[in-house]
This record gives structure tokens, sequence and C-alpha cells, in this order.
């Protein structure tokens, strides 16, 4: 047994509490696990000194299983620094029966596929599933394209993944009980269980080890001779207050690992729109299910408190609890009342905790009433699905806002002190014109809320979208077979395709300006809150970084119009890394300024 391991995750988690009880010690059980869930790390996607997430799925995961009676560790590469070489080192010493690899986005692949291949080049190789977002669109496909991989769980995975384990642990223990400790839900208990295909393989009837004898509802699987086995989808959990809470085995080995770490929560899965660059609408109700689940605001309540009380306090645990949920506000009455009872609950509770959320625009107007109430309890933070300053590309999305909507929610979350987000912001759409990327441009500008990556994102074609195969349809996407690939099409203007190749990160030192970026905005979010006034020469220099950026690619887009751009872009560049390091000074030494200035009030 690898130390390292043996160290790191010895927890077990008493289910009814939801409380983590570490230790150093390894039971003899987990020793030899029945699972061992991965999570793989890509560095350009959570780069280094990033503090971890909590990845709610894997958590969730872990409490289902462990409520059947599984010994489970969960392996997560960046609070262990390890790499898909020393992931693969720690499972060849914990000889797991079964290895899920969680593939949450593309990045994850080519990770998910070398950890893999790892697992299946040792002596006794474990039964190798892959599930979340990315694995779902692709389930086929990556059965085809990847021998070492045994299963895909298609959406939402607590039901599928256990009925999958339980199929493989008779199969390769079939002295053993399997799920002995199980203490079954009551999802668990009714329909759902009925709609499994197919009876759970008989062991005696001399089944190949490390394969399911057919068909899992909600899995893809590879059957014995090699053919690839779709179970069917699965209805989505109608009550999700039935799922115990999700375990936080990664926030814990982060802490251990003296990692700084942010601790999420969710509320309610699903969508009640269907915009074309997403799958949030159908990924968890695949085989049918109401659009959008909510658990019960006490139940979110309690887990609030309880996260609170454990974690919210220690110095590497960032103070902002995150609302993972793509929507946490919604239009309907139900909704707008979920929201009520739920500041209720917490009101009651005296609970005023930080937290970040997700929510459209129209939501926010819709919840506007609300918004003094939640940024009472704590409401600091708001990611604004905004994508477009141009009506004809959020129509083409099927966004139902319009750019005035979105300015509007911007606005009243200013007026309330609360942060906002555009991170989904999509500058470069492929059928735009040069002059909507204009309009874009000026457009992100007067939010004054981006770093120079909101300028540089381009649309990204993820799998199961509609905008995909739309791209795939027309013959501007030549990667629909490809797994890892989601980008790299052709514009259907060619100018907006040049200027898109020619706007990129050219040089460190702009993440320097964008980190000083972060920091002035964080200084006047804060007076904001204790209302304070800002300190103008910090708003202003602000403004002036994000002119200089939406210049930048203005220029950049002009040139290519006149047929320059090629020409002319090195001196460009140079010149814009020039201002960037002068503004990064200016910022730093306004910074300055600002706090002692703040101190000496
Ligand atoms: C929270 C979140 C994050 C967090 C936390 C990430 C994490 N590892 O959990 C952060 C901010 C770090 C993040 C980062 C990124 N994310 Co993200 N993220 C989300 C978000 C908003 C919610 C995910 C969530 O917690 N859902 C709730 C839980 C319960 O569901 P779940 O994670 O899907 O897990 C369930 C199933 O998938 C399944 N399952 C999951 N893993 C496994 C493993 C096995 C073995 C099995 C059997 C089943 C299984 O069972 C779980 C329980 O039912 C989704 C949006 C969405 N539609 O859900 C995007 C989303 C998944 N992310 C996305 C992307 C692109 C990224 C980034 C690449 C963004 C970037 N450019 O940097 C990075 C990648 C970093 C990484 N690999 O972790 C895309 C993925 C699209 C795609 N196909 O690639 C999504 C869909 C958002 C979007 N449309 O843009 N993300
Ligand atoms: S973009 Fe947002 S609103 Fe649109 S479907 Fe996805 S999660 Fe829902």
């Amino acid at each position: 047994m690898n130390d390292n391991v043996g160290g790191l995750y010895a927890a077990r988690i008493t289910d009814a509490e939801s409380v983590v009880l570490s230790s150093h010690d390894i039971s003899r059980d987990e020793s030899n696990p029945d699972v061992v869930l991965v999570r793989p790390r890509d560095l350009a996607a959570v780069p280094p000194g990033a503090p971890v997430q909590d990845p709610l799925g894997v958590g969730f995961l872990a409490a289902a299983l462990r409520r059947r009676g599984y010994n489970l560790l969960v392996l997560d590469a960046h609070s262990l620094d390890l790499d898909d070489a020393g992931l693969v080192a720690c499972l060849a010493d914990l000889r797991p029966h079964v290895v899920g690899l969680s593939l949450h986005s593309f990045s994850d692949y080519s990770h998910c596929v070398a950890i893999s291949a790892g697992l299946r080049s040792l002596p006794e190789a474990p039964y190798c599933v892959w599930g979340g977002e990315h694995a779902t669109f692709h389930a086929e496909r990556i059965l085809r394209q990847h021998p070492e991989v045994d299963a895909v769980v298609v959406g939402e995975g607590e039901e599928t993944f256990c009925d999958l384990i339980e199929q493989v642990l008779r199969a390769r223990r079939p002295a053993d009980t399997v799920g002995r400790e199980a203490q079954p839900a009551g999802h668990e208990t009714g329909g759902q269980r009925s709609l499994k295909l197919l009876p759970v393989a008989d062991p005696d009837v001399g089944l190949p080890p490390q394969r399911p004898a057919g068909s899992i509802l909600g899995a893809v699987v590879r059957a014995p001779s090699g053919e690839i086995l779709h179970g069917g989808f699965r209805h989505a959990i109608e009550d999700l207050d039935t799922l115990p809470e999700p375990h936080k085995d990664v926030v814990e080995a982060a802490l251990r690992a003296g990692k700084e770490v942010s601790v999420s929560v969710l509320t309610g899965r699903g969508c009640t729109h269907s915009c074309r660059f997403c799958t949030a609408h159908d990924f968890m109700r695949l085989g049918g299910g109401v659009v959008w689940r909510r658990r019960s605001p006490r139940a979110v309540a309690d887990e609030v408190e309880r996260l609170a009380v454990r974690y919210l306090s220690q110095p590497l645990v960032h103070p902002v609890l995150q609302f993972q949920d793509v929507i946490f506000l919604g239009t309907s009455r139900a909704a707008r009342q979920w929201v009520t009872d739920y500041v209720d609950e917490l009101e009651r509770r005296n609970l005023h905790i930080p937290f970040y959320c997700m929510a459209r625009a129209d939501a926010i107007i819709a919840n506007r009433e609300a918004l003094p109430r939640l940024a009472d309890i704590g409401l600091w933070s708001v990611e604004v699905g905004i994508e477009s300053g141009v009506d004809r590309i959020l129509q083409n999305y099927n966004k139902l806002n319009s750019a005035d909507d979105n300015e509007y929610a911007v606005e009243l979350m200013r007026a309330h002190g609360i942060t906002f987000d555009a991170s989904g912001f999509i500058m470069f759409d492929p059928f735009m014109t040069l002059e909507e990327l204009r309009t874009n441009a000026r457009y992100l500008t007067r939010f004054g809320a981006a770093t120079w990556d909101f300028f540089v994102t381009r649309l990204q074609l993820y799998p199961g979208t509609q905008v995909r195969e739309e791209m795939i349809s027309k013959g501007l996407f030549d990667g629909g077979e490809d797994i890892g690939r989601t980008s790299g099409y052709v514009f259907e203007d060619p100018l907006v395709g040049l200027v898109a190749e020619h706007a990129y990160y050219y040089d460190m030192s702009i993440r320097e300006l964008d980190l000083a970026l972060r920091d002035a905005k964080a200084a006047v979010a804060n007076n904001l809150r204790r209302g304070v006034t800002p300190y103008l020469p910090l708003t202003d220099a602000i403004n002036l970084v994000h002119q200089t950026y939406c210049n930048h690619l203005l220029t950049l887009t002009d040139l290519a119009e006149a047929s320059k751009l090629k020409a002319e872009f090195p001196i460009l560049v140079s010149g814009f890394l020039v201002k960037v390091k002068a503004l990064t000074e200016l910022l730093h030494d306004i910074l300055r300024v600002s706090e002692t200035s703040a101190h000496a009030a």
C-alpha cells in the first residue's frame, strides 16, 4: 500500500448526518475498495494556484454508493497533486474492482483516456466506467474508440452506477454479498427499480469476469461479445430530497493537503430553458421527467447550515458558498415562492452566509423585489448568462432574453451591491458579422466586468448541443467524431475568423493585468457593499483597462476589414503589451494607495 494514498484517503462517512470523520488509518476493506472514484485534472482548465473545486457529481455518487454499502474512495488529482500516471500508480496499489472516472468536460478527455489505458495494463484491471456531462453525449463513441473503457453512465448517475457496480461485483466476487449494509433510500424502492431492463446477472451462468451480462438502464456497456449495448435512458429522480447530501471527500482531502478549496451546494437539477449551445435542459432527464426539479428550501438550508459550521470559518476555505445550479432563480410563481421560503428559512436561523449563484437575466428581473432580502442573507455575486450583446445572436441561441434585459438585470444587481460575472459571454460566434463583433466588444466594455478572456471567447460546440449539429450539417465543423474537440470550426465570415485567430493571450503579462483587474474590482465591490464610495482613481483605472482591451479588439477588426491585419499584427501586439504592462503597474499603485487611505479612514 502506497503511504501517500493510505494517509490521504482514509475517510469514512456516516451517511445519515453526512459528517466526514477523517482517519489516517485505512481499514482492511478500504485497502481494497469496491470502487474508486477519480477526478482527473487538466492544468489548462484548472491552472496552478487555483483553489480546489468541490465536485458535486462525485460527492452525490459517493453518498449514493456508500448508502448502498460499497467501500469507496475518492482520488482527486488536484488535492493530491497527482498527474495521470500518479493516479494509475495509486489505483494499482488500491486494487479496486471498479474505477469510475468523471469526464466533466472536454478538457478532461485526454486524462480519462490516459488513466483508463494505464488501468488496462495492470495485472488485475478494474472495471472501468466513465460518467459526467461530456461522457454522456459521446457515450457510444467512447466505447467504439476506447477498448479500455467498459461502460459509460449517461445522465444522472446515482442509481445507474449502483446497479452497474452490483452487476460487476456479482460477476467478479460470486461468493461475496454485494452492497452488504445497503440502506435503501426512498427513490431506490419505488417505481424506479421496476424500470430496469434486465435482471442482475447470475454469477452461476459463467459470465466472464469484468463483463455484465447485458445492458443496464441508464448506461452504455460493452458486452462480452464486444457488442455495444445501450440500456436506454433512465427517468429523472423525482424527489431530490431522497438523495443523501453529497459527501465532501474532495474538500476534506484538499484541507488535509493544505490547499485552498471552495465548497459547493446544489438546490436542484435541470433547466427551464433550452439554449442551443447548452445541454442543461436534457442532460439530467434523458429518460423524461420534470425539466427543473428542486430540493425543499428546508433541506437546502439544513445543508447550508451544516457546511457553514463545518467549513466556512476555516482559513483555507473560500468564504463564499458556491451554488452550482445552472439556474438558482426562476420566473414562475413556484420558483419565486421557493426563494421566499428559502430566505425565510435562513432568516429564521439568523444565517447570513456569503454565496454565489447562477441566474438568467429574466429571472433576476422577476425576483427584483427579493433582491434586498437575498443580498441580506449573503447573495454576493451572480453569474449571469449574458452571452451576447446582439439580439439576433441571442435569438439564434434561443436565449429568450434581449441585450436590454441583460443590461437591466446588471443594473439591478449593482443597485443592491451584488457583484456579477458574465463569464459565459461569447465574443466570437461562427455566424456573426464584423459589425456584430464590434457591437459585442462595446457592449461588454459598458458592463466593466471583463478580463481579457471575455474578449477572446469563442462559441464552444459541446456534444449534444443543437449548435454543434448545425455546424456539422453546414460543413463548418469536421470534428463530429472527435471526442475532445469543441472548437476549430470555420466561421461563416472568414474575416471574423481571421480576427478570432489573432485574439488570444499573447503573453503572460496579460494574466497579470487580469489578476490586478480582479483585485481592483473586488476592492470596488467591497466598498459598495459597505456603503462607501469607491476610490475614484481605481474606478477610472478599471475603465481604462476595459477600454484598452476593447480598443485592441476593435483595431484588429478594422485591420481585418482593411486587409492589413497580417501585416500590422506584430507592431500592434507589441504596442498592446506595452500598455498592458503600464496598466498593471498603474493598477497596483492605485490599489496600494486606496488600501492605505481606507486604513487611514
Ligand atoms: C459546477 C461546474 C463546474 C465547476 C466544478 C467542476 C467539477 N469538477 O465538478 C468548475 C467551475 C470548476 C467547472 C469547471 C469547468 N467546467 Co464546468 N460545469 C459546472 C456546472 C455548472 C455544474 C456541474 C454540477 O455540479 N452539476 C451537478 C452534479 C450533481 O452533476 P454532475 O457533475 O453532472 O454529476 C452527475 C452525472 O454527470 C454523473 N457523473 C458525473 N461524474 C461521474 C462519474 C462516473 C464514474 C459516473 C458513473 C457518473 C458520473 O453522476 C452525477 C450525479 O448524478 C456544469 C453545468 C451543467 N449543465 O451541469 C458545467 C459544465 C459541466 N462545465 C463545463 C465546462 C466546459 C467546464 C470547463 C472546461 C470550463 C473552462 N473552460 O474552464 C472547466 C473544466 C474544469 C474541470 N474539469 O473540472 C461544461 C461542459 C461541456 C462539455 N461537454 O465539455 C458544462 C456543461 C457547462 C457549459 N455548458 O459550459 N465547472
Ligand atoms: S444556457 Fe443557461 S438558461 Fe440556457 S439552457 Fe443552459 S443553463 Fe439553461
